[in-house]
């Protein structure tokens, strides 16, 4: 089925504020090098880059109070949910470009602020070998990126659950976790208090991808907003290195291939994260190149000769 696509913005967010590695504040620039733009103006998308984001530099101090850079990181998600919220109140689809996975709370919390303005029920799709659900109790080291989803279902400090207002971003109801390899042990108990959906490489494997989309994917409707927040070490480490925190036996390129093919079809995808991608880990662009041609894949490019 041939499908039009809202028009796009792509929006930098060159920081790593939220990381334990330096050089994703390169992601935005190396994801333009490897042709995110005219990718998806060659599949007949109107696209806009609106530039980069201009936030603090990345101090490079440790943990206060469970915490690194926690006034850096909620400027940055600041400047994050003003600029996908325009993007979204100007009726296109929000393309944000890491910089680490912290910029999450920021973008999705502009897209649970439009779902709540247009009457949309949000669905959050975190594409990630971590569950990013720490606090500033459980962390292992203070580093805001793995907090994101925590911070959005209400559990994390008061500048980044309540970035957009008076209540937390959503529930942690809406969300569903694929290719998740990597939880810490505090961060797991959390996730199970939560009731998080979580579709690990242990279930992936034993019931196949096909298999966990449709699960993932099930109950939306017209009336449903999907956000993808695609961290870049989702994929095994194999076809993607240049990240910071790579974990052995993520999806290979088929699988994820299918992911993306799988988000097409449903229709419903109406906001992007691309994340944690870090050239400096990278080798000759490669991994930036791979998420390009995925998110051709999530813009509806397929053969589908038997479709
Ligand atoms: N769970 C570890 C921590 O909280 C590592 C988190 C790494 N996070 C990302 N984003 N790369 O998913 O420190
Ligand atoms: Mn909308
Ligand atoms: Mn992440
Ligand atoms: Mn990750």
């Amino acid at each position: 089925m041939k499908r039009s696509y809202s028009p796009v913005s792509i929006i930098g967010a060159p920081t790593d504020v939220g990381a334990g590695h330096q050089g994703g504040r390169l992601g935005p620039e190396a994801l333009r090098i490897a042709g995110l733009g005219e990718a998806l103006q060659a599949r007949g998308v109107d696209v806009v880059d609106r530039g980069n984001l201009d936030g603090p530099r990345n101090p490079w101090t440790g943990p206060v109070d469970g915490y690194r850079h926690i006034d850096e990181v909620t400027e940055w998600n600041r400047l994050a949910m003003e600029a996908v919220y325009a993007e979204l109140s100007a009726g296109r689809m929000p393309i944000l470009l890491g910089g680490d996975h912290c910029l999450g709370i920021g973008s999705v919390t502009a897209v649970a602020r439009h779902c709540r303005e247009t009457g949309k029920k949000l669905r959050l799709l975190w594409l990630d070998a971590h569950a990013d659900f720490n606090t500033s109790e459980v962390t292992p080291s203070g580093n805001i990126h793995g907090m994101p989803v925590a911070c959005l279902c209400g559990l994390g400090p008061r500048s980044l659950t309540h970035l957009g207002g008076d209540a937390p971003a959503m529930d942690a109801s809406a969300v569903r976790q694929v290719g998740i390899r990597s939880v810490d042990d505090g961060e797991k108990k959390l996730i199970k208090e939560h009731g998080l959906d979580v579709y690990d490489m242990r279930y992936i494997d034993e019931v196949g991808m096909k298999r966990v989309m449709e699960e993932a994917l099930a109950g939306m409707d017209d009336d449903t907003h999907l956000h993808v927040s695609f961290d870049v070490d989702f994929l095994d480490p194999s076809v993607a290195p240049g990240v910071g925190t790579t974990v052995p036996g993520g999806p290979n390129y088929r699988e994820a291939q299918l992911v993306m093919e799988m988000i097409a079809d449903s229709g419903r995808m109406a906001s992007l994260d691309i994340m944690e991608l870090n050239p400096i880990l990278d080798r000759d662009n490669m991994t930036a190149l791979v998420a390009v041609d995925l998110v051709e894949s999530l813009f509806g490019k397929s053969t589908l000769m038997r479709a």
